[in-house]
């Protein structure tokens, strides 16, 4: 049988679950998830390897009405990767009516000629899908739907398997042994963001930014690593900092507890907070902290 190879586009309103799926169907964590909508800045590539296929999933933004340059190129990666993509899956939350966000969602993806199925999760908050599914069914022609719970890991083999069954002929995109394509510095510095989205609220989750600025190995069992958390006001430099320092510090001891584990090393983490007024809504820093798509 012919090796079979392509991708798939996770995209859905924020917070639906989108991360969480790519992270259960890879069986390890590759991208941040939080309570809190907007987690997702960037298009996270996860490689699902078979003996006979390879399905390149492709997780996204949250599509939303933006209020920030940031926004429109969150939106804009989500939609460059749905254009591209073999399979859209349509990620939505079954537990909760659909929202205008769904609705451009299913919009966009609709006239773009790529097969498009409906994801219906969050299953595990409902007793039966079925009373619910109609005014999702309703938003677009979907090819295919299914029913799952990413937290659960429910439904999930069925719709790997329709994907990898889906997928065009040709030769893998990603060698064998790889994951994903992103690089640790990206990953450290979404720990490290991940860990402010949960302990933060308001505004503050949201204006703020991670850059990772040096990783050294300073012995063979201990990282070095030196970031930034950038906010856009000196009042959300106060209260990241806390009283005493004592937010920063938890964020760091939290954020380093999960690096240790991933590297299987110590590491040293030593953070801090920079302000830089309306970065969100500045070219030059969305470029400088990886947030910008080039144009096409
Ligand atoms: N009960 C339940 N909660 C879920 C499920 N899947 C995800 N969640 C929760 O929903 C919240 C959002 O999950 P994410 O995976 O971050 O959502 P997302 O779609 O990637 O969100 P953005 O990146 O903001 O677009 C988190 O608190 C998850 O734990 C599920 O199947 N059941
Ligand atoms: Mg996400």
């Amino acid at each position: 049988m012919a090796y079979r190879s392509g991708f798939v586009a996770l995209v859905g309103r924020p917070n639906v679950g989108k991360s969480t799926l790519l992270n259960a169907l890879l069986g390890r964590k590759i991208a941040i998830t939080a309570k809190k909508p907007q987690t997702t800045r960037n298009r996270i590539v996860g490689v699902l390897h078979r003996p006979e296929a390879q399905v390149v999933l492709v997780d996204t933004p949250g599509i939303h009405r933006p209020r920030h340059k940031l926004g429109q190129q969150m939106n804009k990666t989500a939609r460059l990767s749905a254009k591209d993509a073999d399979i859209i899956w349509h990620i939505v939350d079954i537990s909760r009516p659909p929202n205008d966000e769904d609705r451009w969602v299913a919009r966009f993806c609709e006239p773009l000629q790529v097969p498009l199925w409906l994801v219906m999760n969050k299953a595990d908050l409902v007793e039966r899908v079925r009373d619910h599914w109609l005014p999702y069914q309703a938003l677009a022609s979907y090819d295919n739907q299914f029913v799952i719970s990413a937290a659960r890991e429910t439904g999930l083999e069925a719709l790997v398997n329709a994907a990898l069954n889906a997928m065009p002929e040709g030769d893998p995109y990603y060698p064998e042994d790889m994951v994903t394509d992103q690089s640790e510095d990206f990953y450290i510095a979404e720990v490290i963001r991940e860990q402010v989205l949960e302990m933060t609220r308001e505004e503050v989750p949201y204006s703020i930014a991670v850059a990772v600025e040096e990783r050294t190995p300073r012995r063979p069992d201990l990282i070095y690593v030196r970031a930034t958390v950038f906010v856009e006001r000196d009042g959300q430099k106060a209260i990241l900092i806390g009283e005493g320092g004592r937010m920063l510090k938890e964020i760091g001891r939290r954020a380093r507890t999960e690096l240790e584990a991933y590297f299987g090393k110590k590491v040293f983490l030593d953070l801090w907070v920079k302000t830089r007024e309306r970065w969100r809504d500045q070219d030059a820093w969305l470029r400088r902290l990886g947030y910008s798509e080039p144009e096409r």
